[in-house]
């Protein structure tokens, strides 16, 4: 029988680096040919040779509400339908800013762009901008996009394939970027002693999900905030990840911190590409054409893409929806330890939200010291199992896995089955 995902990646690589525009799609980490999928309908995804699978990338999270939710692709046709761009602006982007700073009450003032990307890289400007300085901190294993200054010890692909500093960024940028451990408070309190008046803004996940799934310690984001107020430095929440998923208004809301940016992206496009910065109004006031730091996008706001952030958010902010994946996402998490336990595998799981991390290593971790003794070879041998069963995880021990509103009991149930047959063939 011919297997299309082969055939598909062999004629991918002549022409794509790779085969992938992403590189954590090549599933280098894990082995294998990686899948090409043909459509996806609530929980499942559907590759190129018919199979079946139950999804828990969920295009790495913007999916909350499921596959091809029918009010999203409604509204996706109606948008389609009457304009695909128009370099000005409309109506839905109002809409869809007042939705975004209705939910996360610290943003004030928000712009629109095309990428999680974009809006980190803007946010750093925009806090050397107003703040006057160069230096910024980020935290090793935190992944906040592309961009030159934030590629420094970062994490998802650049760490999964070994090039956590890429090659590529000048020396003179790279060493703006002070990096420290994540969820530890003493070497920033020691850092803002010697440099507080150097720094521009420190940012953060505040859950981290691009070194696995790491939570913050008690106290670590109160530290942030105390810290960058007394300094001046701006506090940026990158919330790519967690916004409207760890809690409605973000794992701001959860931990009740208030920062002083925060970058979105994933969930307000509900799919299509949309990033967005914003916060404090007299930060924001610095943005072209209002203030001299400039960033512009041929395709920000674009009108197709926001329809579908705006239904998405109408979604999430019904009554219990956020609650309602958590809970799902709580089964599944318990369901998992409880079955590694049968199965004698040393394995732990946490969850937040929506969001998850699965890790051979028997209690969680929270740095990235600790991510770094996960077992990878029984990880890649879990994820094989798995997909064999009909579930897809994220093809690296380094990503979060997410849920989403359309995975049911069944789903949930299945994909336990799944794993109880899974762990057993990789028991010690
Ligand atoms: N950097 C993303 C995961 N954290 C991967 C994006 C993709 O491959 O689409």
């Amino acid at each position: 029988m011919s297997n299309r995902n082969e055939e598909l990646f062999l004629r991918a690589q002549k022409r794509i680096p790779a085969g992938v525009n992403s590189p954590v799609r090549a599933f280098r980490a894990v082995g294998g040919t990686p899948l090409f999928f043909e459509r996806a309908s609530g929980p499942h995804l559907w590759d190129a040779n018919g199979k079946r699978y139950i999804d828990y990338v969920g295009s790495w999270g913007p999916m909350v509400a499921g596959h091809t939710h029918p009010a999203v692709v409604e509204a996706v046709q109606a948008a389609a339908a009457r304009a695909l761009s128009f370099g000005a602006p409309t109506e839905s982007e109002i809409e869809l800013a007042e939705a975004i700073c209705a939910l996360m009450p610290s943003i004030e003032m928000v712009r629109l762009v095309s990428s999680g990307t974009e809006a980190t890289m803007t946010a750093i400007r925009l806090a050397r901008g107003f703040t006057g300085r160069d230096t910024i901190v980020k935290f090793e294993g935190c992944y906040h996009g592309h961009a030159d200054s934030l590629l420094v010890k970062a994490g998802s692909g650049a760490l999964t394939f070994g090039h956590p500093s890429s090659a590529g960024v000048p020396e003179d940028i790279a060493r703006h970027t002070v990096v420290l451990d994540y969820n530890e408070i003493e070497p920033l309190e020691t850092l803002f002693a010697a440099r507080g008046s150097e720094i521009a803004c420190v940012i953060v996940e505040p859950v981290a999900g691009n070194m696995n799934l790491i939570l913050p310690r008690p106290g670590f984001l109160e530290a942030l905030r105390e810290l960058c107020t007394k300094h001046g430095a701006v506090l940026v929440f990158d919330e790519v990840m967690t916004g409207f998923r760890v809690a409605l208004g973000g794992a701001q809301a959860r931990y009740g911190i208030r920062p002083d940016l925060t970058t979105l992206g994933k969930v307000i496009g509900g799919g299509m590409p949309v990033g967005a910065f914003g916060g404090r109004r007299d930060i924001m006031q610095k943005i072209a054409p209002l203030g001299p730091v400039y960033q512009a996008g041929t395709l920000s706001g674009n009108p197709v893409a926001v329809a579908a952030g705006l239904a998405t958010l109408k979604l999430v902010s019904q009554p219990g929806f956020v609650q309602r994946i958590e809970d799902s996402t709580r089964a599944l998490i318990d369901g998992l330890i409880a079955q590694a336990a049968q199965a004698k595998v040393p394995f732990s799981a946490q969850c937040v939200g929506s969001m998850f991390g699965i890790y051979f290593r028997d209690v969680a971790p929270a740095s990235f010291a600790e991510v770094m003794t996960l077992d990878r070879d029984r990880f890649n041998a879990f994820f094989h199992a798995m997909l064999e069963r009909g579930v897809y995880l994220a093809p690296s021990a380094f990503e979060a896995g997410f849920v989403s509103a359309s995975h049911g009991i069944a789903e949930i149930e299945a994909t336990l089955a799944a794993a109880r047959e899974s762990l057993q063939s990789i028991a010690p």
